[in-house]
């Protein structure tokens, strides 16, 4: 998306619609008036500055969480026009701010190159927030425009002057607390996006502030290598199989494609499609042109190089995703987006695009590269052979299941009610903690699962050992979902998974190889929040026969406070599950009148970014796992059930 055939004539802006449907139905403009959709409208503006980067105008740009919660986005570009727009009769810049759908991005051969979700822009901004302000710095003069709800409050005023070489535009924007429900901006979530854009755009210096009191931080996001220092990122915790990140870039019919990869020693892949810099979690097209054509060309390289025999199969596109991580970003006039939630890309020309492009330089990358193709084909080589193993090991699975679908596993303590939406299940480590378990449970409704020790590191075996492990089986089998292309959550047979480990170290180290095991295998469980933490307590404090308990140390100290320091009081501090006797246990952690349970929840906006501190945790390195566990309260929302 070149400078060129950057000059606008104002017809190329259509005037649709007012702004008024906006309000009536902010749903349909940037998805919903939940935080989520709180986020949206800082992306809305950082996009139209995000592209006049890509026009190859604007070097810097500043986002400011004011203290009231206002947004200011500031860039170094051209800066909006000020000129009259002929159709309109009013200045470019507020024909971008109070007409839909503006910004010519509808009339082809227009200026819009990125766009949010819902690619509606800055008028959609303004329509949901209390009031925007616009300063443009242009020609000498600084510019500036105030709207409230979608209300032009004065024509278009000159305040001030700069100097020539000053141009830019500043926006400032305070969403409308009569839209939102959560009117409270997240540094975090606005950080990921940022960091993400900054990755996306390379050369592009973002600089994210937060300046309300008591929390005021700063980041500057600044990639020079952009997607492939964004490939390197991800792979920052794990063993990279070569030392190089591929790259290729180029364009054909419209499309322009940037595609960055490189092997890790792992077995899960880790690829990442954007369209316009917008993620594509359901893939599409682009997604299906890269698969196509580094399946293509490795096997071509494996043959020629004599590094599979004539006698073998050709590697399938899994074997040489295995340990892949990718991200394929495709720039392109006209997305169109396919599937229920219109996130898939359907464009035939971004498939034949990214094929072409990543086809051709892959190839001769290899060429030059022979340690490289040599690493990748070992490795796709034994993960077709753990394939074979694995469809073997499941297979058996499968037919046993097939004979006896009540073939729930021998240690599964069940419960008598049938209908899931009664039904929890206990996931409990260690035996003598699950015989407690199964003394104190509601038989009617609780089901107990025991694990015995160390469980299995999903994210560290191929897939002939996970099906072959009796722990994940046992799992698999007890909630009757099945896995992977089989999976089927109608047939979830308990509407809450409850994880019960000890309260200590280790035990927080096997929750997290549970959970791992099930983002990697069952996401959709976490995603619909059927999955949870048990909280057993940390200490039992008696006094005068009477019993309390307390989860943290912080709440130790204020029931003391409340009852006394003094010598009648016997604190007792649980070291694990099997301290507790069946009753304690009950009264503690399992009742559903007293328990706390911690829901895990995952940030589906920053999904490779969860993605990433499971992978961080799981990995070898010990430094990023020291900063999880530093951040991982992110990961559990508190719910008092
Ligand atoms: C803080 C948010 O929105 N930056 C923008 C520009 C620059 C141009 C432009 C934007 C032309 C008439 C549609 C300048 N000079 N930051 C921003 N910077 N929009 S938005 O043009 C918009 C079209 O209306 C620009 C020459 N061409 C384009």
């Amino acid at each position: 998306m070149g400078a060129e055939n950057t000059t606008y004539g104002a017809d190329q802006i259509q005037i649709l619609e007012g702004l008024e449907a906006v309000r009536k139905r902010p749903g349909m403009y940037i998805g919903s008036t939940s935080s989520r959709g709180l986020h949206h409208l800082v992306y809305e503006i950082v996009d139209n500055a995000v592209d006049e980067a890509l026009a190859g105008f604007c070097t810097e740009i500043q986002v400011i969480i004011n203290p009231d919660n206002s947004i200011t986005v500031i860039d170094n570009g051209r800066g909006i026009p000020v000129g009259i727009n002929q159709k309109a009769g009013i200045p470019a810049v507020e024909v971008v701010f109070t007409i839909l759908h503006a910004g010519g991005k509808f009339g082809g051969g227009g200026y819009k190159v990125s766009g949010g979700l819902h690619g509606v822009g800055a008028s959609v901004v303004n329509a949901l927030s209390e009031w925007v302000e616009v300063t443009i710095y242009r020609e000498g003069k600084i510019h500036q425009q105030r709207y409230e709800r979608g209300k032009t409050m004065y024509p278009l005023k000159v305040i001030g002057t700069c100097e020539e070489e000053r141009t830019g535009t500043t926006v400032t924007f305070l969403p409308d607390k009569q839209i939102f429900e959560e009117t409270v901006y997240d540094y975090d979530i606005l950080k990921q996006r940022m960091r993400e854009m900054a990755f996306l755009t390379k050369g592009l210096r973002i600089v994210l502030q937060d300046t309300r009191e008591g929390i005021a931080q700063e980041r500057v996001f600044h990639y020079e290598g952009g997607i492939q220092e964004f490939v390197s990122y991800l792979n920052r915790s794990k063993e990279a199989l070569y030392p190089t990140i591929i790259y290729c870039e180029g364009e054909k019919n419209g499309v322009a494609v940037e595609v960055a990869f490189q092997h890790n020693d792992s077995y899960t892949e880790n690829s990442y499609g954007f369209v316009n810099n917008i993620n594509t979690p359901e893939g599409g097209t682009h997604i299906v042109g890269f698969r196509n054509a580094i399946t293509k060309t490795f096997n071509e390289y494996a043959r020629k190089n004599k590094l599979l025999r004539d006698s073998e199969p050709n590697l399938t596109g899994d074997d040489i995703r295995e340990g892949l991580t990718a991200i394929v970003s495709v720039k392109i006039e006209d997305p169109q987006f396919e599937g229920q939630t219109k996130q898939k890309l359907g464009n035939s020309e971004a498939k034949s695009a990214v094929d072409f492009v990543v086809s051709k330089q892959l190839e001769i990358f290899l060429e030059q590269n022979p340690s490289v193709g040599k690493a990748t084909i070992e490795k796709s080589i034994l993960a077709q052979r753990a394939r074979e193993a694995a469809r073997k090991a499941r297979e058996l699975t499968r037919r046993k299941s097939a004979l006896d679908s009540m073939a729930l596993p021998g240690k599964l303590a069940d419960c008598s009610d049938k209908n899931p939406e009664n039904c929890e299940i206990y996931i409990v480590e260690g035996d003598s903690a699950g015989g407690s378990a199964k003394t104190a449970r509601n038989r009617a409704t609780q089901a107990i699962l025991p694990l015995r020790g160390k469980i299995l590191n999903v994210e560290k075996a191929r897939m002939d050992r996970i099906y072959g492990n009796e722990e994940i089986r046992a799992m698999i089998t007890a909630f009757g979902t099945g896995i992977h292309e089989d999976f089927d959550i109608t047939k979830l047979r308990y509407h809450k998974i409850i994880i019960m480990t000890d309260a200590d170290v280790d035990g927080a180290h096997i929750a997290t190889l549970l959970l791992t095991f099930l983002y990697r295998f069952m996401p959709e469980l976490i995603k619909q929040g059927y999955v949870y933490l048990a909280q057993p307590p940390l200490y039992k404090l008696e006094k005068n026969r009477k019993v309390w308990y307390a989860y943290s140390d912080a709440e130790l100290n204020q029931i003391l406070e409340e009852v006394g320091r003094d010598s009648n009081n016997k604190i007792q501090r649980y070291k694990g599950l099997g301290e507790m006797d069946a009753e304690q246990l009950w009264e503690t952690t399992m009742d559903p009148e007293k328990r706390i349970l911690l829901r895990v929840t995952m940030n589906e906006e920053a999904e490779s970014e969860i993605d990433l501190t499971f992978t961080t945790l799981m990995g070898d390195k010990v430094e990023p796992r020291r900063e999880f566990i530093e951040e991982n309260a992110r990961f559990v929302e508190n719910l008092d059930i």
